[in-house]
């Protein structure tokens, strides 16, 4: 049966390689409907493009592909991304919470609070919007996933993580109520929590400084999107009784380190 995939933030990094790996799915099995949405319509056209192409040079069965502008930020954008859905791509059976972002990695006392203000409206404000407007359809079916994208940074924090690691831990503990309501419904729900991956995630983090950016992952080997899109598919394909409910992942070149304890403080 063909599945309805909306991805968020389907322009960039985890969410166009999760759209790539479901098209070349569906390319396999049966025509694949997928819903692009993001800011950039332009993006999203030309990924549109590029995977139209690729589908019809490798089988008969065309991909459909739905773009659309959504700003998960605005609930006007919203509304209308939902109210202009076309009725082939209205049942929407996966839903890839992919839109979001971390902001500046100064301390709390020194951040610029409106860097706070849009990592909540976009990484928690937004994503239970989107979440919100999908789920009676799939309550009402009795059938879908939803993927929401976490991070180790929701798990373990380090300096600088501050409200960017508060929303991860917030899409996991959602993630997990959205399971305990849903229970008896034939409704997945995971969090996928990857570690240091080399998308945009730090040249937005650092506001276009890419050398800074590239210094993250220098030496390293770090998850790239497409080792996350793969596991995004992964816990899509498994069965439907099976519901992976968090799924940590980090490169192997990272790890902990112990606590940090600050050895200047013994006269207090
Ligand atoms: C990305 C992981 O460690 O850069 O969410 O915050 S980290």
């Amino acid at each position: 049966m063909t599945k309805v995939v909306l991805i968020t933030g389907a322009s960039s990094g985890f969410g166009a390689a999760a759209a790539r790996k479901f098209a070349q799915d569906y390319q396999l099995q049966e025509p694949c409907k997928l819903i692009l949405a993001a800011r950039s319509v332009d993006k999203l056209t030309a990924l549109a493009a590029e995977l139209r192409a690729s589908s019809s040079s490798q089988s008969s069965a065309q991909c459909r592909i739905h773009v659309a502008a959504l700003d998960v930020t605005k609930p006007e954008s919203v509304a209308a991304f939902f109210a202009t859905l076309p009725e082939e791509f209205q049942n929407i059976d996966v839903l890839i919470n992919s839109a979001g972002l971390a902001l500046g990695l100064e301390p709390a006392h020194k951040v610029d609070f409106s860097d706070w203000e849009t990592m909540i409206d976009t990484n928690i404000t937004g994503m239970l919007r989107v979440t919100r407007a999908v789920l009676p359809g799939m309550v009402e079916r009795n059938r879908g996933h939803i993927i929401n994208i976490g991070s180790t940074a929701g798990n373990w924090p380090y300096p600088g993580g501050n409200t960017y690691g508060g929303t991860k831990a917030f899409v996991q503990n959602f993630s997990r109520g959205l399971r305990a309501d849903l229970l008896g419904k034939r409704i997945r729900v995971t969090c996928i929590e990857p570690g240091m991956s080399e998308t945009n995630f730090s040249n937005v983090r650092f506001k276009g400084d890419d050398a800074k950016a590239d210094k993250v992952y220098e030496g390293t080997k770090p998850l790239s999107a497409e080792d996350v899109a793969d596991i995004i598919h992964w816990v899509n394909a498994m069965p439907a009784h099976v519901n992976i409910n968090t799924l940590e992942v980090m490169p192997t070149c990272q790890s902990w380190s112990a606590l940090a304890v600050n050895r200047t403080m013994e006269s207090e």
